[in-house]
């Protein structure tokens, strides 16, 4: 594996921005203004025992700065973990685009790419039900480019006026300020039960997709249409991909639950570790191009963001890729006080008339001026551009830059002119022309108003048991409503997407299934009546291949974790064997024992592990090895390990995932429920299997089998 702390920087022009870096190696105590401190242990005091001294200016800088160490914390998307990383262009854009970081072949681009939930505070769970974002800065030679996007390719709503209403319907609610990063609560659903337009987004947050299994398994969307420009002015539409090179994995609700207690930070120490360990995450990046005429020829308004463009319809070109390659060295520094915002372009790249788009063009930077505190923001080092600023901007609080001279306006003959415009030739940004006439209106386009078919769509995509997590999840998320008119108001709108979806997510949560078939029942005042009778008519079949995490599964088990249970008297052959064939893979191996206590193998080698049977759980592995050795096996089921060891095989087997059951562990194996399951079930491997350790590795890469839910009568 390539080692992150070795390997060359490909952002060397960043670095260079960041100038104010200090590792403290070697240096001495200083005050802020370089004081060197002699005594950083006690207040200065009238006596030792005597009141503290007002004059002690050295306790009162350390303290208030201590006392302004907070900022606000993102209004939505507080809880996130960013990385350092390099994108580049293998296929030039230049038919499209004339943005120089898309168009010219092998280029590279330094960029920073921050990844979070959105419902949550800062602290919360990496694992909650929720949508991830997926914001990139490209650090460019014409300016930052921002792209600030989802792991789900459509919106909640179609409209920037329902934004604050949707965030304050999912986040806790105001009286008692419960519950924290969930939207199973009655304010998210009563609000998406009189929003017909996000049923289709409802599909995908339900789906697993809401639950991923790292940051570097989902995929990336800019979600709406933007604008391609190339240099003869032409332009095309465009919806940008990021495609996991590991392909696109969840976890089960079950897991997800678990991993919160376990470790709430697994997606932010997933990420850091990976790229700890050279195994830097990579997305294959890909464009939808729609040329400009063909804008109406969809069945949907390529300006309605809660609609996507089937693959199928327009092919997903794949053109560069996107590395992450460095972790940041202050989290607070970079991966907070980063400042993103989809108004943050370089030419050849525009806008199109989204309604939700254009408002987000406001809020990003009126964030910033609360969160950051400064219109200076962008002098922090993780927001700056590679290019220098010059402006006649000035002043303000906590500016940096000094620019020299009397001149701050423009036109001007003191300064010769400068700064002065750049023409388009000269890489000036000019926003692509377009011509606007119409009515000053308050109003929806028609062409936005059919809200079911791409849910219907997304739905029939879904294999067996995507759709039995999907369902599994409604009702989840339904059962914790109290309000029973909401629970029938969902439903009914299930209703119109699939029927037998809701009848089954009904009959769970207490809804009577007859009342949906009334008239009045639970239509919504504003559904389109075409929709309506299409759906009761005639159920959509259309599905769409790429729509299905099945579909992405890769022949790789490149980083999964790998937990080698263990115990005194352990094969340390088989053991040694096995890790050193899955670490060729890529693959992590960790230990997990009774306790931490060294492990004697058979042959007196010495394993430390990593983890006890206590402080971990099989939730938190992507397969297990059960290692051979009698003694070991018998250690692991003596009075004290019993009850854990029993607890891993059976929730691991419950998840799907792959476990090996090494040599002489059949105790293990008779104990636990995966007891007679060997032969008949792809996911369990054991020493008689033919090439057992191989067939353990293609298990591993098969991520879970979760066609298994069924026959283990336990559904994950
Ligand atoms: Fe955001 N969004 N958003 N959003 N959004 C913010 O900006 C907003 C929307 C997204 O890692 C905020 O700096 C409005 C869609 C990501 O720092 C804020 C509307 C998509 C991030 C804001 C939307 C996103 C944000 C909060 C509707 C997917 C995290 C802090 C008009 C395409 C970026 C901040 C990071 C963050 C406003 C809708 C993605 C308040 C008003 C659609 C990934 O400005």
């Amino acid at each position: 594996m390539k080692n992150s702390k070795n390997e060359k920087s490909t952002n060397s022009k960043v670095d260079q921005l960041r100038d104010h870096t200090t590792d403290n190696t070697g240096e001495m105590l200083t005050t802020n203004q370089g004081l060197k401190i002699n005594n950083n242990q006690d207040s200065l005091r009238s006596g030792e025992r005597g009141p503290s001294l007002l004059e002690d200016f050295i306790l009162r800088e350390k303290i208030t700065h201590f006392d302004h160490e907070r900022i606000p914390e993102r209004i939505v998307h507080a809880r996130g973990s960013g990385a350092h990383g390099v994108f580049k262009i293998n296929k030039s854009l230049a038919k499209y685009t004339k943005a120089n970081f898309l168009s010219e072949e092998g280029k590279e681009t330094p960029v920073f790419v921050r990844f979070s939930t959105v419902a949550g505070s800062a602290g919360s769970t990496d694992l909650a039900r929720d949508v991830r974002g997926f914001a990139i800065k490209f650090y460019t030679e014409e300016g930052n480019y921002d792209l600030v996007g989802n792991n789900i390719p459509v919106f909640f709503i179609q409209d920037a006026m329902k934004f604050p209403d949707l965030v304050h319907a999912v986040k806790p609610e105001p009286d008692n300020a419960i519950p924290q990063a969930a939207s199973a609560h009655d304010t998210f659903w009563d609000f998406i039960s009189l929003m017909p337009e996000s049923m289709h987004m409802i599909m995908w947050a339900m789906s697993d997709r809401a639950i991923p299994r790292s940051y570097r398994m989902m995929e990336g969307f800019g979600v709406h249409t933007f604008k391609f420009i190339n240099e003869e002015g032409k332009m095309h539409f465009v919806k940008f991909h990021f495609k996991p090179k590991l392909g696109v994995h969840s976890v089960a609700w079950d897991e997800a639950t678990k991993i919160s207690g376990k470790d709430s930070d697994f997606h932010r120490r997933d990420l850091w570790e990976a790229i700890e360990n050279g195994a830097f995450p990579e997305w294959d990046f890909g464009v939808q191009i729609i040329p400009e005429e063909d804008e109406h020829k969809f069945d949907f308004d390529l300006l309605d963001p809660t609609k996507l463009i089937p693959e199928e319809e327009v092919p997903v070109e794949l053109v560069g890729t996107l590395t992450l390659n460095r972790n940041p060295d202050n989290f607070f520094a970079e991966t907070e006080q980063i400042a993103f915002h989809p108004g943050h372009l370089v030419p050849g790249i525009d806008f199109t008339n989204d309604p939700l788009l254009q408002g987000r063009l406001f809020s990003y930077t009126d964030t910033q001026l609360s969160r950051l505190g400064s219109p200076n923001f962008h002098e922090i080092p993780i927001n700056r551009s590679i290019n220098t600023v010059h402006n006649n901007q000035r002043d303000g609080h906590m500016r940096q830059q000094i620019v020299k001279g009397k001149v701050s306006y423009e036109p001007n003959t003191i300064g010769g002119g400068c700064p002065f415009q750049a023409m388009m030739k000269e890489g000036g940004f000019t926003s692509q022309e377009e011509r606007v006439d119409g009515q000053k209106i308050r109003a929806r386009s028609q062409s936005f108003v059919d809200h079911y078919s791409q849910a219907k769509l997304f739905y029939n995509s879904q294999s067996e048991p995507e759709k039995t997590h999907l369902q599994n999840a409604l009702i989840f998320e339904l059962s914790k409503v109290t309000i029973p008119a909401i629970r029938e108001r969902v439903v009914g709108q299930l209703n119109f997407i699939n029927k037998e979806l809701a009848s089954l997510v009904a009959k769970k949560v207490g809804v009577d299934v007859t009342k949906l078939q009334q008239p009045n029942g639970s239509i919504p005042a504003d559904a389109d009546p075409k929709t309506l009778q299409s759906t009761e008519k005639e159920p959509s079949t259309k599905s769409s291949e790429a729509l299905s995490m099945k579909n992405t599964v890769k022949d790789t088990i490149k980083s999964r974790v790998i937990g080698f249970v263990m115990e005194n008297g352990v094969n340390a052959k088989d053991v040694k064997t096995l890790k050193s064939k899955l670490e060729k893979e890529e693959a992590v191996v960790q230990i997990i024992a009774g306790s931490l206590a060294p492990v004697k193998a058979d042959d007196g080698t010495i394993f430390e592990p990593k983890h006890s049977l206590t402080s971990t759980a099989s939730v938190c592995f992507d397969a297990l090895y059960l290692c051979s050795g009698k003694n070991s096996a018998e250690n692991l089921l003596n009075e004290d390990n019993k009850p854990g060891t029993l607890l891993f095989v059976n929730e691991a087997y419950k998840h799907c995932k792959a476990i090996y059951f090494g040599k002489e562990t059949d105790e293990i194996y008779n104990a636990s429920n995966v007891k007679g399951k060997k032969h008949e079930d792809s996911a369990i491997i054991t020493s008689e299997s033919n090439n057992s350790d191989e067939s353990f590795i293609k298990a591993v890469s098969n991520h879970r089998v979760w066609e298994l839910e069924k026959d283990r009568n336990n559904p994950a």
